[in-house]
């Protein structure tokens, strides 16, 4: 039987991560004037951290049955928005430091349209907002008292985002109020989506609580398109987590989709955006152990990969063939 060389590389990666490998192995250079690949009528989904296995499982129902990528990455996230066991997502995410849930999200399908929400309070389902603002409105951005005002006329339910646990957390928080982000899943981790369906069609969704104790009003990386998320149908597609401040200083996603669009392969294209991370970090005379952000990238042929600036940060894989978490490739090791 004939393997084709992306199957093979597939293969190979996912073979590489089942052994503990890191799983990505593309090449170290970047590949200038790659051929672009075939266009690989095979869905693929992934996504960030460990929920993304769940997330991509939702996903793939839509996929597998001939439905869309931007269909699929709404309903793959909404699983991590509506349990309230994952704590930086949706319901159950922490609060900021006034103890109030407030989300961010956003969404981008194959052509080019774009919504998102900013500091939306107790709405559930912020990305569904987000797709309503891209579908109903003229805008693309809607925050705060405004974006609840709008999804209540569309239909969305007021809820308590809060949980006790949540709660408890933030009490806890307010005896120090000292505020420091830890740098992997412990106090942020939000919902990256990137798809490819049937059609060759790219989109992805971004959704978060954000940082834990956070200002409030402050927003970060997930709900701006070009940073949390960007897609190019013509070229691939990127999403970031991590700390939203230092991945909006480099226009981090929408810089991966330029580096691909160049001929970067998705892993060194995530690589290359992590390096102006840190560089820009260590023009600052910051200390990179402080932070984490992780890339993930999908192009068109279906080539996928990421790249973080410490070791820690997985992401989710769903194909035919396979369904597996993936330890990304890092700038440092910290331990
Ligand atoms: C933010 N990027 O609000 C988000 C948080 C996150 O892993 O992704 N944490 O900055």
């Amino acid at each position: 039987m004939k393997i084709s060389r992306k199957k093979f590389i597939h293969s190979s990666l996912i073979a590489g991560s089942a052994l503990g490998l890191n799983a990505c192995v593309w090449p170290a250079k970047p590949e200038k004037n790659k051929p672009s690949g075939s266009i690989v009528n095979q869905p693929i989904v992934l996504s960030t951290w460990r929920f993304g296995i769940e997330a991509n499982a939702e996903a793939w129902k839509i996929l597998s049955n001939g439905g869309s990528a931007l269909d699929a990455v709404e309903a793959g996230v909404k699983v991590p928005e509506a349990d309230p066991k994952e704590r930086s997502v949706g319901y159950g995410g922490r609060p900021d430091r006034e103890g109030i849930v407030s989300l961010d999200a956003c969404i981008m399908d194959h052509l080019g349209n774009i919504g998102s929400v900013v500091c939306l309070e107790n709405i559930k389902h912020a990305i569904s907002v987000a797709r309503a603002v891209m579908e109903k409105t003229p805008h693309v951005m809607l925050a705060g008292k405004g974006a609840q005002q709008f999804a209540l006329e569309q239909g969305f339910k007021l809820e308590n985002l809060l949980v006790e646990e949540s709660k408890k957390e933030w009490e806890e928080w307010l005896k120090k109020n000292e505020y420091k982000p830890i740098a992997n899943i412990e106090n942020h981790d939000t919902i990256g989506m990137l798809a490819l369906d049937q059609f060759g069609n790219l989109s992805g969704a971004c959704t978060t609580s954000g940082m834990a104790f956070k200002m409030r009003g402050r927003v970060g990386d997930s709900p701006i398109i070009g940073a949390g998320l960007y897609i190019d149908n013509e070229v691939g597609g990127a999403t970031a987590t991590g700390h939203g401040e230092e991945v909006i200083r480099i226009a981090g996603s929408s810089l991966v989709v330029e580096l691909m669009r160049q001929g970067y392969s998705p892993e060194n294209a995530c690589k290359e955006a992590v390096s102006r991370v840190v560089n820009l970090m260590n023009r600052r005379n910051k200390n990179i152990k402080d932070i984490q952000v992780g890339f993930i990238a999908l192009n068109k042929a279906g080539e996928y990969g990421s790249y973080c600036v410490q070791n820690g940060f997985n992401y989710a894989l769903k194909t035919s063939k396979e369904e597996v978490l993936i330890d990304a490739p890092f700038h440092t090791k910290i331990s």
